[in-house]
């Protein structure tokens, strides 16, 4: 079934799904205008909990800058509210929240800056990105022939709409040759990330993962695993990764927002370290999964409730 919700936040208001409509001549659609975040909304026992609102909302207006869509009309603030009210509208209990800034409709040509600056949030219910089995089984990638967009060609840091196009490159090649997903190099050859995720690898009990400058997103799940390896006593390394590297490690998993924390167990065909889900993967999904769901105390003010609590 396609995802839809009943009430759309749209330019301040909340409108139902079905009204929530661009013009065909708006600007991001031609040209790919846009920004936009993935975040996640958990349920707990005391109601449904934002994941890292302020980081989120914090990087969107990050990529509006870059992008240059400013000045957005809302403050970051404002969106959380926003959020907030169309979770509760829609009386979601865990959701997908996706707001989008984009440029609407005036005129074609290539520099959009008199269209004009829109913004929505739209909240859906979504499960597992990669399956519910993948949490557990883990699941088997490829390095894709398509190369990461590098910094100075395109801008990794900022989520923008147009660069999604090198993400469906990569994930499209990945599902034609029948992986579930693939990891990207960067312009230079060293491992960048998935389509849509993150990269962690283990080798001898200590964790990596590719800087910034190997042109990634700075993943907010990424940030917050290596939290919490730091927290459960493993040392985590920013640090350049080759592609033979991933075929020799014990253990590899992806981290995003829709992704969660999903292990790797092949690459190219070869069966990471064991061929299934490792130990130190395990142990951090668990304390990923007890903090989302309100089972372990929030040490690091992750979760912002959507109900204002007693
Ligand atoms: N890299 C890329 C390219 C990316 O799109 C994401 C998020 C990440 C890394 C992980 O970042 P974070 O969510 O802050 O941990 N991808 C979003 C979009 C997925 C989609 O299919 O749409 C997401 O996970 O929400």
């Amino acid at each position: 079934m396609a995802m839809r919700a009943e009430w759309m936040w749209m330019n301040g208001e909340l409108i139902s799904w079905d009204q929530a409509k661009v013009h065909v001549f708006a600007h991001a659609l031609h040209y790919g205008s846009s920004v936009f975040e993935g975040i996640r909304a958990y349920s707990t026992p005391k109601g449904p909990a934002i994941f890292r609102s302020h980081e989120h909302f914090r990087r969107l207006m990050d990529s509006a800058k870059i992008m240059r869509l400013t000045p957005v009309p809302y403050t970051a603030d404002e969106l959380i509210e926003a959020s907030k009210a169309a979770i509760r509208a829609n009386k979601l209990e865990s959701c997908y929240i996706r707001p989008l800034i984009y440029r609407g409709y005036e005129t074609l040509g290539v520099d959009g800056r008199k269209c004009p600056i829109e913004v929505i949030i739209g909240t859906v219910p979504w499960g597992a990105y990669l399956g519910e089995e993948a949490i557990n089984q883990g699941v088997d990638v490829a390095v894709s022939s398509w190369r990461r967009t590098p910094s100075g060609v395109g801008a990794p840091l900022g989520k923008i709409g147009g660069q999604y196009v090198n993400s469906q490159f990569i994930a499209m090649e990945a599902h034609d040759l029948g992986y579930d997903e693939a990891i990207s190099l960067d312009i230079h050859g060293y491992v960048a990330e998935g389509s849509g995720e993150n990269l962690f690898m283990v080798k001898d009990g200590v964790l990596y993962t590719p800087p910034l400058y190997a042109d990634i997103l700075g993943g907010i799940t990424r940030d917050a695993v290596m939290t919490i390896a730091r927290d459960l006593g493993y040392e985590v390394h920013e640090t350049l990764i080759t592609r033979e590297m991933l075929y020799l490690a014990d253990e590899l998993f992806f981290t995003g927002t829709a992704a969660e924390v999903t292990p790797i167990r092949s690459v190219d065909r070869i069966p990471v370290g064991s061929g299934s889900r490792g130990p130190i993967t395990k142990a951090i999904q668990q304390r990923f999964f007890d903090i989302t769901a309100g089972r372990y105390p929030d040490e690091h003010g992750w979760l912002d409730y959507v109900y204002e609590q007693e």
